[in-house]
Order: C-alpha cells, then structure tokens, then sequence
C-alpha cells in the first residue's frame, strides 16, 4: 500500500519534480517505496525509488496494481504479451497483464436440475425428454414407486426391531429414498456399485430380498459376511454391490481403481459409487477424483448431499457451493441435480453412465436433498436441529410424495393399490425378521476365517484365549452361537 500511496499522492509528486525531476519517470513506471533498516517495506521515513528489481535497488511494483488506464498509458506492448502463450508442461497457457483472483464463490449458486415440480407435475419444457420418458414406462415406474414404498415400510420396521434389542444399530434412508432408487433403475446390473451405507435402495432394486436384508442386520449364519460386520453392512457379490465400510469415503478411491479395472476389461459398463456430504471432507474423496480424473476412469461420483454429517452441518463442512464445484477443479464434469425428484436423478443418471462409458471419463453428480431421519440408531438429530425443519422436509420436500403424484396422475397406480403393496410388505419384513432370528449364528470359528489361507500363530493363540474366556464365563456369551 506504501508505494502505492507515494504514487498516487499529488503531493508527493510535486515535491519529487521539484526535487529530483522524476515525475516523468513515475508515470512510466518507476515506483516508490520505503524501505525499512532490515530491507522490508515498514519505514516510511526513509523512502527510495526503483525501476525493476533487475535494474534497481529493493523491489518490483506489479504494473497490474495500477489502475486499468494507467497499465495501458503504461506498456503499449501489453496486447502482443496477453496475445503470447506460456507452453506449460500439459497445456499451452495465455498470459495476461491483469491480476485477478479466481472468485472463491460465485455470487449466482449453480442450479438444481429438476423435472417434477413439487406437485409431482412434469415441467413443460425441461431436459426430462421423450427418450427417458419411454424408459420410465409404467413397468419401471411402478417398480421405482414400489421400491421407495418398500424401503419406507423396511425403515419402520428395522428401526423399531432395533428399539427393541432385537438388532444392535440400525440407519434409516428416511427422506432420501429417491436418491438411491432411482438412480439404480438407471443403471445396468453390470454396473458395479461401491455405497456408502445409506443406500439400501440400489440393493433393493437390484433384487436383494427382505430375508437378504433381515439375515445382515441379524448377524446370522445366512448373512455373508458370516455375522462379522455391524448390521447395515450389506454386500453381494451376485448383484456387484460391494460390501459397505465403516470407514468413510474409503470406498471412493476404490471406485476409481475398480473403474480403471472396468477400462482395461474393455467393459461395456462403469462403477457407481457414494458418498454423502461428509465424505467429501475426507482426503479419500479427493484423491479418488484427482485418480478419476488422471485416469479417466469410469465412474460416477454420486454425492448425496442431505445437509447433515451426523451433527455436523454442511456450513461447517464447507465454504464452496456445495459439492458439484469440486468437479471442475479436478477436471471432471458434474451437475447439481434435485434428489427428491426421481425422474431428475434418473434422468441425470442414465446420461451420466453414458458419458462416464462413451467417453471414459469420470463424472461428479450432486443430489441434493436431506436425510429426515436420525442420523442412525445412536443419535438423536433433534439435539442440534430445528423439528420444523425436519417437518418442513418431511411434508413439503418429500421425494416419495413427489413421485407417487407423478405416477397416479399416468394412472399407474391407485390408493388400493399402495395399501395392498404397504400391507403385504409389512407382513414379508415381520416374516423375514421372524426366520433371520430362527436361523442359527455363525459358528465360533469363523470369526477368524476368510483372511488368512493359513492362519497365524496370533490369530491361532487368540481363538484359544477366547474359548477359555467363554468356558470360565459362560453366562456373558451368547447361548446360542455355536463353538
Ligand atoms: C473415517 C471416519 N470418520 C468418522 C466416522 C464416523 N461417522 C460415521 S458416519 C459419519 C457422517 C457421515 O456423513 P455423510 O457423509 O454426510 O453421510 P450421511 O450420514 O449424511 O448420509 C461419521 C462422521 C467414520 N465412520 N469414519
Ligand atoms: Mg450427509
């Protein structure tokens, strides 16, 4: 500010023609400065002049400082240096004159792509065109529906199971049924799924039966994962849905590496992986996109942004607008998508996959919408949000709602109807529960199976501790796991 306010004070200035005859000289760039004993900009009692830092004392005034007419007054030359290109290893790079920071964020928020409004109305108009709409006949729409209905009835029922002991943890997608479901009907089963842990609704669509379901949050010995991971930890291998990880965002960096797998099978298909908005705050997240990106790997990125990471509130997870402008910064395209509205997910999806497979390149898509629920078994969301708010997204922004007005209106699907699929839905989940809790629990020993071909002598010494610990304590054990 020192140099600048030498340079522009007129005062100043006379006293220097007066003195050293250099006004002519500052006008054609020279500047002042002052310079403090240890050679920083501090002093001002001690002012100097300087022309370049190559040609004279201290230090460089940036000419893109000066007022826009004075740089030009200044460097007529300017025009034919902006017109030049820095080769930059990678790409050819345009210089310019002019010093201008990149906006940190943009006054005008990126759109939401929507296509139902929220009365579940078409909007005349929107990119929602003839194709996708043949595809979302009355076949896959109802199917969508009924899957949202179903997951609506499963929620219920397991979160109850758990209130009652009967499962020890439990996640709802209360809210964000669409999300998952309808994005899944845009995909193809060769598609390979890499979830976060809220989307229930892919494995549903895809074929995962309730027993499936109830035999996972049980733990018992028809769950694959041989009752070894907390409930909600889906998995299957026969509909290519990897199996959930506790840690977040680890299954991103997966998902571009399986999408790199995808690319060099020369497969006809590409990965599809979630994250929510919390998982865009671990480093996983980004370097998947960076690997992504580099690689040109096919994979969609599909974030759900429900506004909360447990307790935490997007406000305090970033400052960007949202997710859907980090692709840029990577390279990657990406679209801000209403994931309560189902055929805009869908929609968003089917052309997603193409890019991600015809261009293989990776592709970033922001769903927004809000999780309702809790944000598990173990937390209680009214503690640090408004109800009204919940209520507001529950009643007003509801994705399920939306969709079914949509449907009714094609008459595809009538009240008699919803009772029936509600009604013998809920019997199936109570009788799945029922036949997950008759099934026997996986034997002792699995517990140290499936890593090791041959196990370690720890893992072998360890075993043998453990049943001393449950012969010595038999009543802390469970009865019925068998040894
Ligand atoms: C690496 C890691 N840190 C913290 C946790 C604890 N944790 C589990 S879920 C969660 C919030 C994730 O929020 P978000 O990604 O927005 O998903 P949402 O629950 O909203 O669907 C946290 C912090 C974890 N499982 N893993
Ligand atoms: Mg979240």
């Amino acid at each position: 500010m020192v140099p600048l306010w030498f340079t522009r004070s007129g005062t100043i200035a006379r006293y220097l023609k007066r003195k050293v005859g250099l006004v002519q000289g500052l006008d054609q760039g020279l500047s002042i400065c002052s310079r403090s004993p240890g050679g920083g900009f501090g002093n001002i009692a001690t002012p100097c002049l300087f022309r370049s830092p190559d040609t004279f004392l201290i230090g460089h005034r940036f000419k893109s400082t000066k007022p826009a007419n004075q740089v030009d007054d200044v460097n007529s030359s300017d025009d034919e240096i902006n017109s030049q290109v820095l080769d930059f290893p990678g790409a050819n790079v345009s210089y310019t004159t002019e010093m201008r920071f990149l906006a940190g964020l943009n006054q005008n928020r990126v759109p939401c792509y929507r296509v139902l409004d929220d009365n579940g109305d078409l909007i005349v108009g929107s990119d929602f065109n003839q194709i996708d709409h043949d595809q979302v006949n009355e076949e896959i729409a109802v199917k969508m529906y009924s899957n949202m209905a179903t997951l609506q009835v499963m929620d219920t029922i397991f979160y109850e199971a758990q209130r009652q002991g009967r499962i020890s943890f439990y996640v709802t997608s209360t809210g964000e049924e669409a999300v998952g479901i309808a994005s899944a009907a845009a995909l193809r089963e060769e598609d390979v799924v890499l979830p976060q842990y809220r989307e229930p609704g892919v494995l549903l669509w895809r074929g995962f039966t309730i027993q499936e379901f109830a035999n996972q949050l049980f733990g018992n010995n028809a769950d694959y994962g041989k009752g070894r991971q907390m409930p909600i930890h889906y998995g299957s291998n026969k509909l290519n849905y990897f199996t959930i990880s506790s840690p977040v965002a680890t299954q991103l960096p997966q998902a571009a590496g399986v999408a790199y797998a995808l690319k060099m099978d020369k497969k006809d298909a590409c990965v599809v992986t979630y994250t929510g908005d919390g998982g865009t705050s671990e480093g996983d997240f980004h370097a998947a996109l960076n690997f992504a990106a580099v690689m040109e790997a096919p994979v969609i990125f599909i974030c759900r942004n429900n506004g909360w990471a447990i307790s935490t509130h997007i406000r305090e997870q970033f400052r960007s607008d949202g997710i859907v402008v980090k692709g840029q910064a990577y390279g990657i395209q990406a679209i801000r998508v209403d994931g309560n509205d189902a055929l805009a997910v869908y929609s968003a999806i089917q052309r997603a996959r193409q890019i991600a497979i015809t261009e293989q390149t990776p592709v970033l898509i922001e769903a927004l919408t809000y999780r309702v629920g809790h944000h598990s078994t173990s937390d209680d969301s009214t503690k640090y949000r408004p109800l009204k708010e919940i209520e507001y997204w529950k009643r007003a922004r509801n994705p399920v709602n939306r969709f079914r007005k949509w449907i009714e209106a094609n008459g595809w699907w009538s009240v008699k109807e919803e009772s029936e699929l509600r009604s013998s839905m809920r019997k199936q989940i109570l009788g799945a529960i029922q036949e997950a809790e008759k099934t026997e629990m996986p034997p002792l020993k699995e517990l140290f199976a499936d890593v090791y071909h041959v196990p370690p002598g720890n893992l072998i010494e360890q075993d043998k501790q453990l049943r001393e610990t449950i012969n010595k304590h038999p009543e802390d054990y469970p009865s019925n796991v068998p040894l």
